[in-house]
């Protein structure tokens, strides 16, 4: 067995990190060896990730993770997740054609009507079991498809398996990542050819799947040189898919868990067996994501911390006076009267970048509630309505898979924000359990480790490890009782 350590590569809409992460005496030992912005770039009006900038911060963490590791042989082995949906196109020589396209932007508008004529939303949904989002990378394929750069492209590489492909050469579509694009079939885990024929996709694009656990390949000898790193250090697939990831560091007991992954996005819902794919479900815009171990997450994707980014970024360049510290703007929004008004955090009206203060006004005015005054009521009406859709997605994840539910984990950036875990645990009237932040992290390392052999057993052995090596918080549920969530949730009813 190889002890590690391993290094975790995770890359988040905002930011990216590099952690690293060992096994010793039945805990999991971490250590942050870089970190670095993730800013996207508008092109002629088209919105795009700077996907050469990014691998240059992956490099530079590895350069750190072989510095910090040098007395213990450098790392045992690297894993990389990043978020869903997004691709790079390569041509016939392994050339990344253009930056790949943010899954913010604008071009997906009015493609799920385009798909909608070829292959009903219905039908869409038995094959592959996925929430109706414009992001999803089917409906990118739809808007994207006619353009020189498709028809050159030999190969399409999901993010964490580009970044992967550049370090190592190989190229391979690691599964729980091929769930975010809506063109695998969740009962078999392989590519749905009748999805796929609906955007004129031909699946052969993608390498073969791999699953989280299998090995990677090994970084190539110039990475090496650049990085200071000495060889051979294999890379292993790893929940690529950050969500993927996050689930198996949730450090749950049991299976009567909820978990609400936080970050950019809110992830709230149960993990399975094995999907659910009823008319219900669909109706309720449920997502069958798989995980790793041939679990299935069931969950909704709700706005999340970006509407309150959106707001810190508008407030912050008008210099606005009180939003400089989000400390003390999460102390005044806690001290502000709570429920006064809030929006549908589900909805895909907050997608877009820009205007968001004034575009969460416009909503409270528009369901005839009161308009937040002030900063310190604006972020209030963001985390009231936060933990609301939390409260109403558990409870439909709940009846829709007769899943029981006793404790919420919030893991991910959101559980440092004492005020969200509170309003979570009384919209949802049980407790939340809340940490790590870096689930993610936990999550990419965990994989690695038992790959190596450095640590044994499945996903609750796993977790166990990581309620022992970085305890949670809890917060029970108090406030006024869910019933004032209810009435609050009767003002968004249509
Ligand atoms: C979270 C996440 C979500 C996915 C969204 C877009 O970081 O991966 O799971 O729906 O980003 O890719």
């Amino acid at each position: 067995a190889r002890t590690g350590p391993f290094a975790a590569v995770d890359l988040g809409a905002s930011s990216g990190r590099v952690l690293l992460g060992r096994p010793v005496d039945g805990r999991l030992v971490l250590r942050e060896a870089h970190r670095f912005d993730n800013r996207p770039v508008r092109v002629h009006g088209t919105l795009h990730w700077d996907a050469l900038g990014l691998y240059r911060g992956v490099l530079d963490g590895l350069r750190a993770a072989a510095a910090l590791t040098r007395g213990e042989g450098g790392p045992a082995s690297v894993g990389i997740d990043t978020w869903g949906v997004d691709f790079g196109l390569l041509d016939g020589d392994g050339a990344l054609l253009g930056n790949p396209v943010h899954y913010r932007d604008t071009r997906t508008e009015g493609m799920a009507d385009e798909v909608e004529k070829v292959l009903p939303a219905r039908e869409l949904y038995r094959l592959t079991g996925l929430q109706q989002l414009p992001i999803n990378t089917l409906y990118q394929v739809a808007a994207a498809r006619h353009t020189e750069g498709f028809a050159a492209a030999r190969q399409m590489l999901l993010m964490p398996d580009l970044l992967s492909y550049w370090l190592t050469g190989v190229a391979g579509t690691e599964t729980t990542i091929a769930s975010t694009t809506q063109f695998l079939d969740p009962r078999t885990r392989r590519w749905s050819p009748r999805a796929a024929a609906a955007v004129g996709l031909d699946t052969g694009l993608f390498p073969p799947l791999r699953d989280a656990g299998d090995p990677a390949g090994a970084l190539l000898p110039e990475v090496l040189a650049e990085t200071g790193l000495d060889g051979p250090v294999p890379v292993t697939a790893v929940g690529a898919h950050d969500t993927a990831s996050a689930v198996v560091g949730v450090p749950a007991e049991g299976d009567r868990f909820a978990y609400i992954s936080t970050g950019t996005w809110s992830l709230a819902g149960v993990e399975l067996p094995s999907p659910v794919l009823t008319e219900e479900s669909r109706l309720a815009n449920f997502a069958n994501e798989l995980g790793v171990d041939g679990t299935v997450r069931y969950l909704r994707n709700i706005m999340g911390l970006w509407l309150l980014q959106e707001c810190l970024r508008e407030w912050r360049a008008d210099e606005v006076p009180g939003t400089e510290d989000l400390t003390g703007l999460l102390e005044a929004a806690a001290r502000a009267p709570g429920l006064r008004s809030v929006v549908d955090a589900g909805s895909p009206a907050f997608l877009a970048p820009g205007g968001m203060p004034e575009r969460i006004a416009d909503a409270c005015r528009s369901t005839g509630q009161p308009v937040p005054r002030d900063p310190a009521e604006t972020t209030r009406c963001v985390l009231d309505s936060l933990a609301l859709a939390h409260r109403q997605v558990i409870a439909q994840a709940e009846r829709l898979s007769g899943r029981e539910v006793e404790t919420v984990h919030i893991v991910g950036g959101g559980a440092r924000n004492a005020l969200l875990c509170r309003l979570t645990a009384d919209a949802c009237g049980r407790p939340v359990v809340a940490g790590p932040v870096e689930a993610t992290a936990c999550g990419n390392l965990l994989v690695q480790a038992r790959s190596a052999g450095a640590v044994r057993g499945g996903l609750g052995e796993l977790r166990a490890l990581v309620r022992t090596s970085l305890p949670p918080l809890r917060y029970p549920p108090g406030g006024e009782g869910t019933t004032a969530w209810e009435r609050a949730a009767a003002r968004l009813a249509p």
